[in-house]
């Protein structure tokens, strides 16, 4: 197909898309001349944009995105003619971007977690988000799964990193039950956004079950005016009880924590920093187990260290986050 043709053919495509409005299907084209900006997923995202400027089609739009390192991605309007340049792409968090359907999207560069880490290969275009606790006055599960919580003890909304949170009284908790003998397998990853306001004693964030006792949790320590924090998964393979404890995160601060499995790697991230740990605690399967997963507390197999402060934007993953999602889900709190 000769370069005018195939551009050409291009440009329909990113009209036809406006037409249907497909959300999540993707399409590429491979420009001649190695280009790839009729490169289209989707529809366009929201809340990531770094500027708003006039172009006169969806290619310089791109090609503006090209120019700035800043850009990630574009959404072309062309009702108004308008390229916005975003700061965050599809393939950083396809997950949750809240999707505009008047806009055309186009990825800077074709490229996705599959290249960014070797040992994280197993990330593809699906969601595998398998909860997701917004808190946005209630305990729903955004996720289509509906895996929503149940309080004991009083639960309010106030102010969080992103909308509301849910806060803790030290004598409050949630569980969800749906998540018992869940079968996470070998990939896992769990986001939290936290706020402790209490240094006494240890004090659960997320976990399902209590140490060895459970299947995975993410707890914070006495230690050090009550900074620490750490986790861990329970494997059949599990050599370590304790293979993260980091003493860093201060008091009355919001403060990011993932951890990620890959099924031979265990990774912790505080506020978009990977952790020293042993990291190769644990390998295969975590072991799934009749336990729901808990918020506020330590998991069931211990009574007390209730969470004191506030928790948002929780999310529990069965795929591994590469440190590219772990950056953009730290930076943009309420899109990623
Ligand atoms: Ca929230």
């Amino acid at each position: 197909m000769a370069a005018e043709h195939f551009t050409l053919f291009c440009q329909l495509i990113s009209w036809a898309t406006i037409l249907v409005l497909t959300a999540d299907v993707q399409q590429v084209f491979n420009h001649q001349s190695g280009s790839i900006w009729c490169t289209i997923i989707g529809s366009g995202i929201n809340d990531t944009q770094i500027s708003r400027n006039h172009a006169k089609n969806h290619k310089d739009c791109h090609l503006s995105c090209g120019a700035d390192p800043a850009c990630e991605s574009t959404n072309y309007i062309p009702s108004k003619r308008l390229c916005e340049m975003n700061a965050a792409s599809h393939s950083d968090c396809p997950r949750s971007f809240v999707q505009r359907n008047d806009a055309i999207y186009t990825p800077k560069f074709k490229t996705d977690c599959r290249h960014c880490v070797p040992a994280y290969s197993n990330f593809g275009e699906s969601s595998h988000l398998e909860a997701h606790y917004a808190f946005e006055g209630n305990l729903l599960d955004s996720t289509s799964a509906g895996r929503n919580g149940l309080a004991s003890g009083e639960v309010f909304y106030p102010r969080g990193v992103c909308g509301r949170a849910a806060s803790f009284n030290g004598h409050s908790k949630i569980d969800v039950d749906a998540f018992r003998q869940f079968a996470l397998g070998s990939r896992f990853s769990v986001s939290a956004w936290f706020k402790r306001t209490n240094p006494d004693g240890y004090q659960g964030i997320v976990n399902a079950g209590y140490s060895e006792d459970g299947s995975w949790e993410v707890r914070m320590t006495d230690s050090a005016g009550g900074t620490g924090i750490g986790g861990t998964v329970i494997t059949s393979h599990y050599e370590k009880v304790w293979p993260y404890n980091v003493v860093k995160v201060s008091l009355n601060d919001w403060h990011h924590v993932i951890m990620t499995y890959n099924g031979s790697q265990l990774l912790f991230y505080v506020d978009n920093e990977l952790q020293t740990g042993t990291s190769d605690c644990c390998t295969g399967e975590i072991l799934s187990k009749d336990i729901p997963v808990t918020i506020g507390q330590a998991g069931r197999g211990h009574a007390m260290e209730y969470f004191f402060g506030f928790i948002d934007e929780v999310k529990i993953f069965t795929t591994t986050l590469c440190p590219e999602e772990v950056d953009k889900m730290f930076r943009f709190p309420c899109t990623c």
